[in-house]
């Protein structure tokens, strides 16, 4: 089946008792027995619900994958994840990523004696002199929150496998109408699914795919050892935003280059961080491995001037400042004081995320309204 199909139809069938075409929202926390464990497949509805299951079937046809989990929210998912691992077992990361995600590595799992080297992957060969005899899984981020560095999820799997070690990359800037991460080697797939996936920002939530069975069995204990799922409404939410998805993503991504290319030529502008400039370090790779270049992009101000980056957020009309991304509407990020405020200054600089950095997930509005409104808040700096 093509991915266009997919969305819409992948691990899906009509209800079995009405022939309803979506799934109904199955609002129960628990299940009728005949006789003590004797159910029709389902018990309590933190270990399953239909309508939860059909999303999980959803995410694992879209991402390629044999098994889908949904949870509460990215971090949720995140967690499971790192529930894998035991106390002295060390982790690989990229070093330029979501700032919840590094609070959570560093803020909890650190205390639980679990070691995170963050690096710069741009270059594949960097991973090998940090693995270690403990070393379990690689964490990549691609393309990466706030700054859109790409990684070669292909190299890097290949140092996966030859080690052993568990590869996981958070797709959640790209979506698997860009990229399948499970086909280049990936073990895990993680994704926000509050983002695109979702897409109209009326949900939070995170998902996982895997295609190996142990892996997923061993997930599918965590999610319900732990509970940390979502709920059904929720995941009836996130399989209506899936049936668009490609619809979404290609204007996204005819926007964000739109956008981009705008920036790109204004006299204000200092730098503009999107993967489809032929002169973004890694733009071979993303052409190999992405279908597109999506609809995110971070700029800089000449000068780096906190006071002008602040003052365009604030007078920006169309696009909303606010956290997230991967919407249908336009938003707006300062990643310094916002989604990448628990990374230390000194990590954050390191990386290019700098105090002037404006970070915008382009909507799927029209074009030239959201040129305008850039044009209109550069001119007052
Ligand atoms: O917010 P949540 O659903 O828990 O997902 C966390 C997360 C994980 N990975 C990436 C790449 C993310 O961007 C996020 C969440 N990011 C934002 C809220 C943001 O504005 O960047």
């Amino acid at each position: 089946m093509e991915f266009n199909t997919k969305v819409i139809h992948g691990g899906q069938q009509h209800d079995p008792s009405t022939g309803a075409v979506m799934p109904p929202i199955y609002q129960t926390s628990t299940y009728a027995q005949s006789s003590p464990g004797v159910h029709k497949g389902y018990e309590y509805s933190r270990t399953g619900n239909p309508t939860r299951t059909a999303l999980e079937n959803a995410l694992a046809s879209i991402e390629n994958g044999n098994f889908g989990l949904a949870f509460g929210s990215g971090l949720a998912a995140i967690d499971a994840v790192i529930k894998l691992l035991n106390p002295g077992d060390e982790v690989i990361s990229t070093n330029d990523l979501y700032g919840g995600t590094y609070r959570l590595f560093t803020s909890i799992y650190e205390n639980y004696g679990i070691k995170f080297h963050f690096i710069g992957m741009d270059n594949a060969d960097n991973i090998e002199k940090f693995i270690h005899k403990n070393t379990k899984l690689i964490w990549v981020e691609t393309p990466t929150n706030p700054m859109l560095n790409i990684i070669d999820i292909k190299a890097v799997g290949k140092i996966s496998s030859k080690y052993n070690l568990k590869l996981v990359v958070d797709n959640t800037f790209a979506t698997p109408y860009l990229q399948q991460p499970l086909n280049l080697g990936a073990d895990i797939v993680m994704h926000s699914a509050t983002k695109y996936l979702g897409g109209h920002s009326d949900v939070v939530m995170g998902a996982l795919v895997v295609k190996d069975k142990t892996l997923a069995d061993r997930l599918y204990f965590i999610q319900n050892a732990s509970g940390a799922i979502c709920g059904p409404m929720d995941s009836f939410l996130v399989l209506r935003g899936i049936k668009t998805l490609h619809l979404r993503m290609q204007r996204h991504c005819e926007n964000g280059k739109a956008v981009a290319c705008f920036l790109k030529d204004h006299p204000k502008v200092e730098n503009v961080y999107w993967p489809g400039f032929k002169n973004h370090p890694n733009h071979e790779i993303a052409k190999a491995q992405m279908n597109d270049f999506g609809g995110m992009l971070s700029f800089t101000i000449k000068g780096n001037e906190y006071n002008k980056a602040i003052k365009i957020l604030e007078n920006l009309k169309v696009f909303t400042l606010a956290e997230s991304l991967g919407g249908v509407e336009s938003l707006s990020g300062h990643p310094a004081s916002m989604t990448h405020a628990s990374i230390p200054k000194e990590e954050r600089e390191k990386t290019g995320v700098v105090d002037s950095l404006i970070r915008l997930s382009v909507g799927v509005e029209s074009d030239k309204d959201l040129i305008a409104d850039l044009e209109n808040a550069l001119k007052l700096i």
